[in-house]
């Protein structure tokens, strides 16, 4: 019986931002799970690299080339999917960046630069997403948010803002699309080893902060987002909504 719970076994998952880094990861969690995965990143070798290598485990993926932040483009990709006959049960709006920069030298053109990416994408994804959804009457969001979708930490502002958005965001989806049958809810990774954090992970006074406000006393894997966004994405959720699950090693829960 649970077993059958967090089987995606036909299920169609569109992880944006995802040859690399939480995305590459969720998505070849959710494809170990039995979903087809549409690969989505703006990147047209390294989005073609991640699809073989995927393949190449065995696992059915398309690849979905789109800017986030264009919605012409986000159209035009759904309107391809819809006439491929690809349906995503599940969408993880994964894609984002990361500035990290006082507020004092923010441009503005940068800080717009990145509520569009990390949190307007969202949005608009989520719409073309959920307007196919509704009439199925099912269907999965799983929105990413971050430590930051609660705390603040200096030299992160744009980033922060969009992340608590991304939290109230859920919420709101939840608010209008749930009597549809859709489940909207969002993880908050803590700090995990990526590419993103590159520059935080190799800075050893960061580091040390990290490891000394973590309960867990380590940064986290991208793989260990795999267990919540599999039960986020099955049936095991279905009376889940508007919820932000953190996979954050413990640091949300202690001074
Ligand atoms: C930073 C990091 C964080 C983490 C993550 C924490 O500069 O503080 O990039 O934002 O990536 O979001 O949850």
């Amino acid at each position: 019986m649970s077993a059958r719970l967090f089987d995606l076994a036909g299920r169609t998952a569109l992880v944006t931002g995802s040859s690399r880094g939480l995305g590459r990861a969720m998505a070849e969690g959710l494809a170990a799970a039995g979903a087809v995965v549409v690969l989505n990143g703006s990147d047209p070798n390294r989005l073609e690299a991640a699809a073989a290598e995927m393949r190449k485990a065995g696992h059915t993926v398309h690849a979905a080339r789109f800017d986030v932040t264009d919605e012409a483009a986000i159209t035009a990709a759904f309107e391809g999917l819809d006439q491929a006959g690809i349906a995503p049960d599940i969408l993880v709006n994964n894609a984002g960046i990361q500035l990290r920069r006082p507020m004092m030298e923010l441009a503005t053109e940068d800080w717009r630069r990145v509520i569009e990416i990390n949190l307007t994408s969202a949005f608009v994804i989520g719409r073309e997403a959920a307007r196919r959804m509704i009439p199925r009457g099912r269907g999965k969001i799983i929105n990413i948010g971050s430590l930051t979708s609660e705390l603040a930490r200096a030299t992160v502002a744009p980033y922060t803002v969009a992340k608590g958005g991304i939290k109230m965001l859920t919420k709101a989806m939840a608010a209008e699309w749930a009597e549809h049958g859709i489940q909207a809810n969002a993880i908050g990774p803590g700090y995990m080893i990526t590419d993103m954090n590159q520059a935080l992970t190799d800075n050893p006074q960061f580091d040390a902060w990290v490891k000394g406000r973590t309960p867990a006393r380590r940064w986290g894997k991208p793989a260990e987002l795999v267990g919540t966004v599999i039960f986020l994405a099955s049936e095991a959720s279905d009376y889940v909504n508007g919820q932000i699950i953190y996979v954050d090693g413990g640091m949300l829960s202690v001074l």
